[in-house]
């Protein structure tokens, strides 16, 4: 049996509106999905792929648009002698309409398009390819006893979803089944059994999605599948934790943090920092902080500094006024709620007291 190589992608959500970042960088994002669909193309011609796989979530059904679709259709016209199988998934689900369905796709692309089990047989690659769509919000409901496995052909199975959600029989799963699970859906690489990988999303959408990212690809044959983690991503999202100290400025607050960020390639990824610690009452600017990290692709600072304020000598200054029995009344609180409650009066008590002593509340 001749090997082939195969690259299996997913979830890359082409389109995507990335509603929680500045306008301009999210259509930079945007662009960085493209990119990554042309870089995922590139792989396809430089290690001369045969079959390239996408289980789902290719683009983001409400905002993909004909110029978009064409773009795609345009980068797998690229890669004439590449197969590409799609298996529309939650976020691109095929229904009659749809740019699956009503669109002039280039020979050489191949999309499911029932929730059942079917197959795509590929001569020249002595492969067999079985999948379904998703056509709706809902993984199909798959009958497994149809799956066939020749001996003498490559068998691949690629759908979105992971094997709990699909239903797929765990006699399936494992190294000797001689088939390949192409699955999607988890938006980190993973590794479900030896022969059922979901490759995650080849650029990450958002914090929640860190490390690297990239696509699976590797080489199938003989009832063997062999493939690894090939890295594409653009951009990384990074989360890190920054301390504050009451006695510095934010000019050397800014310098610490753009040291800090010096090896991460500022200008390329995207960061979020958790400011922890107390700060000066008064004279902390998280903005004026913010201006300070312009040159850092995103920064997003999540401020959970608190005032630095004296509360004993406060107390004491105040004893018979109005701040006085303010700290008394917050104190008596502090001491009889729960740790739910805790975090919110003591944010109350440094409101109220920023408000009694300045005659304004600046909100940190
Ligand atoms: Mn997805």
């Amino acid at each position: 049996m001749e090997s082939i190589t195969l690259l299996h992608a997913a979830d890359l959500h082409l389109g995507t509106v990335f509603s929680d970042l500045p306008p301009a960088v999210g259509s930079q994002r945007r662009k960085d999905l493209m990119q990554s669909l042309g870089e995922i193309v590139e792989l396809c011609a430089r290690h001369q792929v045969n079959l390239l796989l996408f289980s789902g979530d290719l683009w983001q059904q409400d905002y993909v648009t004909k110029p978009l679709v064409d773009f795609v259709a345009d980068q797998f016209r690229r890669i004439p002698s590449t197969q590409v199988v799609i298996a529309p998934g939650q976020a691109d689900y095929y229904w009659d309409g749809s740019f699956y369905a009503d669109y002039p796709w280039p020979g050489n692309v191949h999309i499911f398009a029932r929730p059942q089990l079917t197959n795509i047989w590929l001569p020249r690659l002595n492969t067999r390819v079985w999948g379904a769509c998703w056509d709706g919000p809902q993984p199909p409901a798959l009958d497994w006893s149809l799956l066939e496995v020749a001996e003498k052909e490559n068998t691949v199975v690629v759908c979105h979803g992971n094997p709990q959600q699909l239903g797929i029989p765990d006699d399936c799963l494992g190294g000797d089944n001689h088939v390949y699970f192409a699955c999607g859906g988890g938006h980190k690489q993973h590794a479900y059994a030896a022969n059922a990988l979901a490759p995650g999303s080849p650029e990450p959408l958002g914090f929640d999605e860190p490390g690297q990212h990239g696509v699976m690809l590797g080489k199938a044959g003989f009832g063997a599948f062999q493939l690894e983690f090939v890295p594409v991503a653009r951009r990384q999202y990074i989360t890190l934790p920054f301390q504050v100290a009451p006695q510095e400025t934010t000019e050397d607050q800014g310098k610490k943090i753009m040291e800090m960020l010096q090896s991460l390639n500022p200008d390329t990824n995207l960061f979020r920092l958790l400011l922890m610690g107390k700060h000066r009452p008064g004279l902390w600017d998280a903005a004026e902080l913010q201006d300070r990290l312009s040159s850092v692709f995103l920064c997003r600072l999540d401020d959970g500094t608190e005032p630095d304020f004296d509360f004993e000598t406060l107390k004491a200054e105040h004893e018979k006024g109005v701040i006085g029995s303010f700290l008394e009344h917050m104190e008596q609180q502090l001491q009889e709620c729960d740790e739910q409650q805790r975090k919110k009066l003591l944010r109350a008590r440094a409101y109220g007291l920023s408000a009694l002593l300045s005659r304004e509340v600046s909100l940190w």
